[in-house]
């Protein structure tokens, strides 16, 4: 199975996807969010409005996925996954996270991608500690890889010091 970490900007991989740490509204947002989003431009706001709101303002729940097209990024898919917000870890955050690597990995294969890029998903604003999220990912993803032996899966992580948590990981 083809799990790697790399050190860049996740809006530059030339993937068949990458994953977005959105929002329940995935209406756009700050850091990695609002990267895609100035990349991509705004046909990929206008493509999220699109979606089904299934509560009020709720486009994705927490754990589950939602896939658009990546417009102007390198990427053909963006594929957006809503973390957990870190309460302390005694709120089911770990199993809401690997839900995010589950059901990111399922969709992706439905559309027929082979290449997919994440980025530590909660360990910015939604404040997940980088040593705990990169165990859960690494975890979830070698659970479910075996099923897709042909998805070559990279983290991306933003600078050496991410990188080197979850190369520990790994
Ligand atoms: N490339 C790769 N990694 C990045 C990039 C980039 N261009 N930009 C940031 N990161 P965050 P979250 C890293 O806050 O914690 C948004 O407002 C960043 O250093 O983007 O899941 C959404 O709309 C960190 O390690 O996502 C939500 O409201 C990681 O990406 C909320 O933030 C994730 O940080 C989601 O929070």
């Amino acid at each position: 199975m083809a799990l790697s970490v790399v050190t860049c900007d996740l809006t530059h991989l030339a993937l068949d996807a990458i994953v977005n740490a959105a929002n329940p509204a995935l209406l756009g947002g700050g850091g990695v969010d609002g990267a895609i989003h100035r990349a991509a431009g705004p046909a990929l706001l206008e493509a999220c409005r699109g979606l089904p709101q299934v509560a009020p303002g709720v486009r994705c729940p927490t754990g589950e996925a939602r896939i658009t097209s990546g417009f102007l990024l390198p990427a053909r898919y963006v594929i957006h996954t809503v973390g957990p917000v870190w309460k302390g870890g005694h709120h089911g955050e770990a199993e809401l996270l690997a839900q995010c690597y589950r059901s990111s990995i399922s969709l992706a294969a439905r559309h027929e991608v082979h290449s997919i890029g994440f980025p530590a998903i909660s360990c910015g604003v939604y404040g997940y500690p980088p040593e705990q999220a990169a165990r859960v990912a690494v975890a979830s993803l070698r659970n479910v890889l075996p099923a897709h032996p042909a998805m070559d899966v990279q983290l991306c992580c933003f600078d050496e010091r991410m990188a080197a948590i979850w190369r520990e990981a790994l």
